[in-house]
């Protein structure tokens, strides 16, 4: 299919799932509690997912197909086309109706994000990106922000999920916070990194994330100037969880080792 055509039937996909969770009634009484702490999923999250998976595999049949709700045992996104999806990012904000989710396709071709889209219903937010070709807002190109950490807002997820990394994300937090203006927290990793792709925060990082959290958002994040990696700058992967950062372009990493290596109550 040609790209742009499937670019606009994905961006249509994820606008129908967003009007879903803008009508999701009874939310309550449809959450179930996952592994660890601050780890929800929803019937809302199933049924999106399920949606998601029919359609896409519909528009390129034969791709590989990962999303947070029926994780595979040995689905390989490392060759050929391979869908990486989250149906609904910021579930627990979702649970809340905190209004701060959204929904996050990612088109990875040999192990690459090549395509990201990541819409946010509450807002009519729909950020996409294809590999070369820039990111954009609902249309319109955007770039990651000119500024430098001194005058950057800082975005950060506590990884509520996992104990031992509350405290090493708080520390970590602080040494961008002392050097910054001032930080947020949305509680949604696939918006805070369109948040940095869109010039409106200048440093994101998570210690752990998965690959459907941020496949898509790394790609617009990368197509709008920024750059992503893990602590130190390396590059990120798409077959297992790990820390992930991203920043504008005049944003310096700090120095973190010593906290990532501290054994911390
Ligand atoms: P979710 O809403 O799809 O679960 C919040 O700190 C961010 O971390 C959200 O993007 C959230 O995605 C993600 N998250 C929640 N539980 C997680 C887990 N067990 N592993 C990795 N990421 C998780
Ligand atoms: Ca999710």
């Amino acid at each position: 299919m040609q790209e742009e055509h499937l670019l606009q039937e994905i961006i249509a996909i994820a606008k129908d799932c967003g009007s879903i969770l803008l009508s999701a009634s009874d939310i309550e009484r449809k959450i179930h509690q996952k592994a660890g702490r601050g780890n929800f999923v929803t019937d809302y999250d199933s049924r999106v997912q399920a949606i998601l998976k029919s359609r896409l595999l519909e528009l390129v049949p034969g791709a590989a197909f990962l999303g947070e709700e029926d994780q595979m045992d040995g689905t390989d996104v490392s060759k050929g086309y391979a869908f990486i999806v989250d149906p609904i990012d910021g579930t627990a904000n979702f649970t809340r109706n905190y209004h701060a989710s959204c929904i996050s396709i990612a088109l990875a071709q040999d192990g690459r994000p090549v395509l990201g889209v990541v819409h946010n219903p509450y807002l009519e937010e729909t950020f996409h990106a294809r590999k070369g070709m820039g990111a954009y807002l609902n249309g319109q190109q955007i770039h990651a922000s000119d500024r430098t950490l001194a005058e950057g807002l800082i975005l950060f997820g506590t990884a509520p999920y996992d104990e031992k990394l509350i405290r090493k994300s708080f520390e970590v937090a602080y040494r961008y916070v002392s050097r910054a203006e001032d930080l947020r927290r949305s509680g949604s990793a696939a918006i805070d990194l369109c948040m940095v792709a869109s010039g409106r925060a200048e440093f994101f990082f998570e210690l752990a994330l998965s690959p459907w959290d941020y496949a898509a958002g790394a790609l617009i994040v990368e197509e709008a100037g920024g750059f992503v990696g893990d602590l130190q700058g390396g590059a990120l992967t798409y077959d297992h969880s790990q820390a992930v950062t991203a920043r504008a372009p005049g944003v310096e990493l700090v120095d973190v080792s010593d906290v990532l290596e501290n054994d911390m109550p």
